[in-house]
């Protein structure tokens, strides 16, 4: 028996499930608000071309518009300065796009407070029950914010001192791109960073720093909760567009039953 045809067998018997780790892409996904003056990305936008009618008989399809950070989508390192000498989506290497995840979970933490920022020692100590993060893998951090996923308002949570949305402490972004093994992190929220980022010291700490070591970024993550703590395999399919910083994606998991 060959790996494949083992991995065959065990989805073919159920040993392996496959979860859709992806939010679905509509005008109602909700997108970042970035404050002025800085510019803001467009959302996702359908257009008809023709159903089954006089501008096409027998067939349907449309075409679309969107920015690339729209939805469940890959930051690529080229998104941000400092990654600026780095890969653009299309250049990712692919065998970075599959890889083993680790799943911590804050969700309880997140639920007392909205700015929960994960620390190095959270990471330490989940380590210490699941053992060291996957080399060539993703951290993957649970929140329970995807079940806010479908409500832009309560997804991005703003009051008038800002979005309030979990993320990740300086010390420990830093730590994650320069420290560990893992080729990325992904989360449930808008974006890699928490609500309040934009006034950290640096601002955006989690894209300064991780996407500035040549690692990636996943957003807009949903069913982490069917995901166990180690095991499972994760599988990130982007765009492959030229010069894109970032791809919608379609991300999936393979996790043992
Ligand atoms: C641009 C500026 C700040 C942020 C972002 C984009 C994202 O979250 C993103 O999707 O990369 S925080
Ligand atoms: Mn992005």
């Amino acid at each position: 028996m060959t790996a494949l045809s083992g991995l065959l067998q065990a989805l073919a018997g159920g040993e392996v499930d496959v979860i859709d780790l992806t939010q679905p892409l509509s005008e109602a996904t909700p997108i970042i608000q970035l404050p002025p003056p800085l510019a803001n990305t467009p959302g996702w936008k359908m257009h008809e071309i023709s159903h089954y009618d006089d501008a096409g008989p027998a067939w349907y399809w449309n075409w679309f518009e969107g920015g690339e950070h729209v939805g469940t989508h890959l930051d690529a390192p080229i998104h941000w300065i400092t990654g600026q000498d780095s890969d653009d989506v299309s250049e990712i290497p692919v065998r970075n796009l599959i890889g083993p995840a680790a799943v911590l979970d804050a969700t309880e933490r997140v639920a007392a407070d909205p700015d929960f920022l994960l620390s190095i020692g959270d990471v330490r100590a989940f380590e210490s029950e699941q053992g060291p993060l996957p080399e060539g893998g993703w951290l993957l951090y649970r929140t329970g914010w995807d079940a806010r996923a479908q409500d832009q308002a309560a997804f991005l949570n703003a009051d008038d001192t800002g979005p309030h949305t979990p993320g990740i402490a300086i010390d420990c972004a830093k730590w994650l791109a320069e420290e560990t093994p893992i080729v990325g992190l992904g989360v449930e929220t808008v974006g890699t960073d928490a609500g309040k980022a934009h006034s950290f010291e640096p601002a955006f700490p989690c894209h300064t720093y991780m996407l500035g070591a040549n690692k990636y970024g996943l957003t807009q993550l949903a069913n982490l909760s069917q995901l166990p703590p180690t095991g499972s395999i994760l599988v990130v399919a982007p765009l492959k567009i030229v010069r894109g910083s970032g791809s919608p994606a379609r991300v999936l998991a393979l996790v043992p039953r």
